[in-house]
Parts: C-alpha cells; structure tokens; sequence
C-alpha cells in the first residue's frame, strides 16, 4: 500500500509479534480504513526474529511511514525494541493472555526507560492505538483532521466506535 504522499511505505505500520497476534489487529484495521490511513501489518518478534524487527524500525521513516503500532503478549519486548531503533513514534499495544491476562506485557511495555518512550495503550486497546495513530497522523494531514473532527462529534453523540467504523448503525 502506498501513502498519500507518494512514498513507498503506508502511513501506519503495524508490528506484532506473532502470526497468532494478527486476528487480534481486526478493530485496529477497520479503525485505519475509516481515516482513509494506509496501513501494512508485519510478523516479527523481539525475542525470536530481533533482525526483523531492527530493519522494519530503520527502514520506516525513510519509506514515509508516520506511526508505529507495535503488539505483543507475554514479555512484550517489540514496541520498545522498535522505538530503540527509530525515529517515528511507536504506540505499543499490550495484549492479553491465559495465563497472567497481559498485565505482563502492560508492564512491559509502559516501564519504559527515560529517553525512549513509547505510547502504550490498554492491554488489547487496539481501536485506541489506531485512533491514535490517527491522531498523529493528523497533524500534518488536514484530511485525516478534518475525519477526526467527525470522529469526535459522532462519539459526542452517542455513536459506538466500532458500529461507527464498520458502518453498521
Ligand atoms: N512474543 C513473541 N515474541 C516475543 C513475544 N513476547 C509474544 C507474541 C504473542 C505471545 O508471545 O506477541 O502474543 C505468544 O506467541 P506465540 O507465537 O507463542 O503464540
């Protein structure tokens, strides 16, 4: 997909670190696709593909990606990892598992440390890290502000966000 300035890469890209986290990322998508927001969703882990996860970092800013969302479960290790190596800011999404229900990778990825931020979201908030991703977005993108001004007015009233996006109110 290309963004709308003509770059190679899309406005957004999406990490996680599993083939099993992608059915995870469906709100996050449908939210992307209502801001008009390009979008490429990548497999690769901190702990087992750490190369991948070193060139998908470097090579974004160049290719006109905006914002990273980053995903992971357990020792969430990714959206710190890839904001170590970029730029571009990265919202890190916690998600949950069986066995202590994502509070490990909430920690993970909120703790952490001074100098290399990430903006973590709540454990499985997808919807929210691509609306704020759109939110970045928008500030160099009148379009994706202007959207985000209905975004807002819709919530105001009464609207269900993902009843809004997949168009089903
Ligand atoms: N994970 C993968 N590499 C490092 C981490 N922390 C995470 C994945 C997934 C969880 O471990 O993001 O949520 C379990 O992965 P899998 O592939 O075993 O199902």
């Amino acid at each position: 997909m290309t963004s709308s300035s003509g770059a190679t890469g899309p406005q957004v890209a999406i990490v996680v670190g599993s083939a099993n986290d992608v059915p995870r990322l469906d709100e996050a998508l449908a939210v992307l696709d209502w801001f008009g927001l390009s979008h490429e969703v990548h497999v690769a882990s901190a702990h087992r593909s750490p190369r991948r996860v070193l060139e998908l970092a470097e090579g974004a800013a160049a290719s006109g990606v905006r914002v990273f969302i980053a995903g992971a479960g357990k020792a969430a290790a990714l959206p710190g990892a890839i904001a170590a190596s970029t730029t571009l800011p990265v919202i890190g999404v916690p998600f949950s598992s069986a066995d202590l229900g994502g509070l490990d990778a909430l920690l993970a990825a909120v703790q952490m440390p001074r100098g290399v931020p990430v903006a973590t979201v709540a454990i499985d908030g997808v919807a929210n890290a691509a609306i704020l991703a759109a939110e970045i977005c928008g500030l160099g993108d009148a379009d994706v502000t202007a959207r985000l001004q209905q975004f807002k007015a819709e919530l105001a009233g009464g609207a269900d966000v993902m009843a809004l996006v997949r168009g089903t109110r």
